[in-house]
Order: C-alpha cells, then sequence, then structure tokens
C-alpha cells in the first residue's frame, strides 16, 4: 500500500490553545482594548505550503550535479509536462511569474487598443495589460460570485475593444460560456489570468483549457507553489510556439533571433519547488476544504458575516476564504474587524481594496470608473481574507471564528471604544 506522506506543518503557537486560556468572552479580552494576543506569532493569508521537503532536496541535488540551473532545464520540462497532463492541454509553458506570463501571452495574442477586464482583482491583471502598452477597460463583477459580470462587459465593448481577460478569482470558475459567446459575437480574443484557479474546474473541465490561453501563478503564497512562477497554458499550436519565443528572447536556435522576446523562463529551483508541491496538492486541497468547512461552521449564523462558498458541483482549490462583511448587520464595519484581527495577530488581508480602477496610474486616466462599477465599490469595502493552507491548525479557526463572534455580538460596547483611525 502506498505510504501517505505527511504534510509539512509549520507550528503556530496560539496562546489560546497552548496555555489554555479561555476563549475570550468579553470586549476586554479583545487585544485591541487591552488584552493579551490570540497568537503569538502572526498567522498569514498566504503562508506558503511546503511539500516534502526530502524530494525537494532530492531535485535540488540533482540539479547541482548537473549543473543545469535554467534555460528549460529537465525540472521545468517534467513540470510542464506533468501539468498539461493534469489540465488535459496540449500546451504548458512554464514562466517565471503570471505576470510576466500575462504580458507573454498578452503579446503572443496580438492585441492592440482596449482590453475590458475585471477591477475587482490584484493590480497585476491591469498592469500586465497596461505594460504592453494596452488600455484596460474596467467592468464591473457579479455581487455573489465575485468574477465578471458579462452584461457589464457587453456594455465596454466598443470600436477599440480586442480583447476580455477574465479573472477566476478566489479560484472561483465563472460563466466562461457566456463570455465566450460575447466574445465570439464580437470576434474578441478571450483569455484568463488563473492565478488563484490551479485545480479547479468550469462545467468539469480543468481551468487551463478555456479561451485561447490560461495563465497560472505558482507563486509562494499560492496553493500550488514554485517559490516564484507560473504558466501560460493553450490548446493552439501557433500561440504556443510565439509564447516559446517571446519567453526567451526570440530565440530559434543558438545564434537565430527570430522576433523580439523578453525573459520570461522559469529556473530549475524553481521547477523542483513546483514539482515538489505538485505532488502534494491534493493534500493541500484536502486541507483547504477541511479549514473552508470549519470556518464555514464557525461562522455560519453570525449576521451580516458571508463566507463566500464554493460550487460543490466544481472541484476547487479552497484555496481563499473570504468573507464579506456588511456594517449594517454586524454591527461594524470590514475595516474595524480587520483592525481588531490584526491586533490579534491575525493578519487578515482586504484583497483587493480599494479596485484597480483606485489605484495609479488608472486612478489619473478614469477619474470616474468607479461610477461604472457598482458592484467592485462595494466588494472593495466589505470582503476580507482569512488565513487558510497547511500552516493553520483547526485550533486557529475555532479561536478565529469566536474572537469574529465577540466582534460582532459585543459590536456595540466595542465600536465606540475603537481608536478614531479604527473608527
Ligand atoms: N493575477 C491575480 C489575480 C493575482 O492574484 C496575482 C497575484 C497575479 C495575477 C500575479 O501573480 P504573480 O506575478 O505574483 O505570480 C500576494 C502575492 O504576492 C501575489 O502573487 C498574489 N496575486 C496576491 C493575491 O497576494 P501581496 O502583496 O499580498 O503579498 P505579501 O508579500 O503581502 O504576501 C501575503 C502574505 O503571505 C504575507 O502577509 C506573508 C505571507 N508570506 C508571503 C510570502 C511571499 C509568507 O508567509 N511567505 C512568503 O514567502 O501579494
Amino acid at each position: 500500500m502506498k505510504k501517505a506522506r505527511a504534510l509539512s506543518i509549520p507550528r503556530h503557537l496560539p496562546v489560546l490553545r497552548e496555555v489554555g486560556m479561555p476563549m475570550k468572552q468579553q470586549p476586554e479580552d479583545l487585544a485591541i482594548l487591552g488584552g493579551r494576543p490570540a497568537f503569538t506569532d502572526p498567522l498569514h493569508v498566504g503562508c506558503p505550503n511546503i511539500g516534502d521537503k526530502q524530494r525537494l532536496f532530492a531535485r535540488l541535488d540533482g540539479m547541482l550535479e548537473r549543473r543545469r540551473f535554467t534555460n528549460d532545464g529537465p525540472l521545468v520540462r517534467e513540470f510542464e509536462e506533468r501539468l498539461a497532463k493534469r489540465l488535459g492541454v496540449r500546451h504548458c509553458l512554464a514562466v517565471c511569474n503570471c505576470t510576466a506570463g500575462l504580458e507573454i501571452a498578452i503579446r503572443a495574442a496580438g492585441l492592440t487598443g482596449e482590453v475590458i477586464v475585471p477591477s475587482f482583482t490584484f493590480v497585476a491583471t491591469a498592469h500586465a495589460l497596461m505594460w504592453m502598452g494596452l488600455t484596460p477597460v474596467f467592468a464591473d463583477v457579479d455581487r455573489d460570485t465575485h468574477t465578471l459580470d458579462p452584461k457589464s462587459v457587453e456594455r465596454l465593448i466598443g470600436p477599440r475593444t480586442a480583447g476580455i481577460l477574465g479573472v477566476h478569482l478566489w479560484g472561483r470558475a465563472f460563466d466562461a460560456d457566456e463570455l465566450s459567446d460575447l466574445a465570439k459575437r464580437h470576434g474578441l480574443v478571450l483569455m484568463f489570468d488563473a492565478a488563484h484557479a490551479f485545480g479547479c474546474t468550469y462545467r468539469g473541465i480543468p481551468v487551463g483549457r478555456l479561451g485561447l490561453a490560461t495563465v497560472f501563478s505558482f507563486h509562494a503564497t499560492k496553493i500550488l507553489n514554485s517559490l516564484e512562477g507560473g504558466a501560460i497554458t493553450t490548446d493552439d499550436d501557433d500561440f504556443a510556439a510565439k509564447v516559446r519565443l517571446l519567453r526567451n528572447f526570440g530565440f530559434a536556435g543558438y545564434d537565430r533571433v527570430v522576433s523580439l522576446g523578453t525573459n520570461g523562463k522559469m529556473s530549475e529551483a524553481a521547477a523542483a519547488m513546483g514539482l515538489t508541491s505538485l505532488e502534494s496538492f491534493d493534500d493541500f486541497v484536502t486541507v483547504n476544504r477541511r479549514n473552508h468547512g470549519l470556518y464555514a461552521r464557525a461562522l455560519a449564523d453570525i449576521p451580516g458575516v458571508r463566507l463566500l462558498a464554493y460550487d460543490g458541483a466544481e472541484e476547487n482549490n479552497f484555496h481563499y476564504v473570504v468573507l464579506e462583511i456588511r456594517a449594517v448587520q454586524a454591527g461594524l464595519t470590514r475595516d474595524q474587524l480587520h483592525a481588531i484581527l490584526w491586533a490579534e495577530n491575525i493578519l487578515t488581508r482586504r484583497y483587493f481594496y480599494p479596485g484597480c480602477h483606485r489605484m495609479e496610474p488608472y486612478r489619473s486616466i478614469f477619474p470616474d470608473a468607479g461610477h461604472e462599477l457598482p458592484a467592485t465599490e462595494d466588494l472593495v469595502c466589505s470582503v476580507l481574507c482569512l488565513p487558510t493552507g497547511a500552516a493553520v491548525h483547526t485550533g486557529d479557526i475555532a479561536t478565529i471564528a469566536a474572537i469574529i463572534r465577540l466582534a460582532t455580538e459585543q459590536s456595540a460596547e466595542i465600536v465606540p471604544r475603537l481608536t478614531a483611525t479604527t473608527r
């Protein structure tokens, strides 16, 4: 029988669990009001998952023995092959990070003019377009799913529109059929930023097989990580050939440069980590699913606190635990809860506040973009991501949920005592 590999789980020392201190029960227990922080070490959103260290060391040892560190080495090729097989795509091209991957994919697709993209995403999605000389045009997202709203996209299509760059935010694959129809009807290129979505499906189809191309991130904070890294997947042979040239300075042979290019290559050390991470991927999903389920049960009946659910009919990686905080029902704002949790060393993140359209250079270029983005404007002020992954213990989740419950149930007493900046 195959021996199950142990997950390498870094040890946090949550004060409550380690010293048997009772759960926080009254406002004075909160660190923000003078109590002792619940955790001695910070709990992060995005603490890296680590697979089997011995397998990683063996791969790095082989790399050193071969003295092949980069430029399409054997570990990168093995990583690409395994990823392509898992995703069921013809081509998977590893790159140094997702942002460079997006830039390369955008150039390989020959896009010019405007590309429609959500504002509710990590700024890299918009920056990649701008960096390539394109204009990102910000569409709104669906309030429930947080992914592109096709109706908003359609309203923005104009004579300069060349493509749509959808984002599988939080690993949730969205209505790609409707976007695909829209793209076909208007002759637009459809591509996806799947930085969050490795291992997820849409109608049973793995993310990575939709549109002309999909770009993944294997950054340290992602469920599958290669320290820094990413990959471009496509079923289009010509597109793949272009990407291959573009990521390696346009070299088609030792001395033959046939196009413009950049350095978008993945290193062998990154591929060693990526392969090791891939071997533990299913374990990581198991841990994330467990964590998500624990949060869901612990937070279920708290008014004004909604945990974003994953579609049970699809495969999900459960990598982001996303809350929406509704101040009227919860009794406190997202930012107040954020401040309360940070004081406890629970380093929640306000992804993706304040929205790309409110960041530079977009804010100066499109000062009025917010008027067309009501759902985005609402979500950037209500979404809060909680820590998860292999570094988070089940007891940690109980502690975090208990603090959220205390903060909301006793908000009437707590909120007036918060400092002016927090309020
Ligand atoms: N598209 C989308 C939709 C994305 O979300 C991203 C990246 C991209 C494109 C671009 O992908 P890459 O080019 O990065 O491959 C983090 C990540 O840096 C970023 O990759 C990710 N999205 C984004 C959602 O999260 P920050 O600014 O939050 O990073 P940082 O340094 O604050 O890290 C988050 C937390 O993780 C920290 O509080 C501590 C912890 N951490 C982080 C690192 C790097 C660790 O514990 N260990 C570590 O090694 O952006």
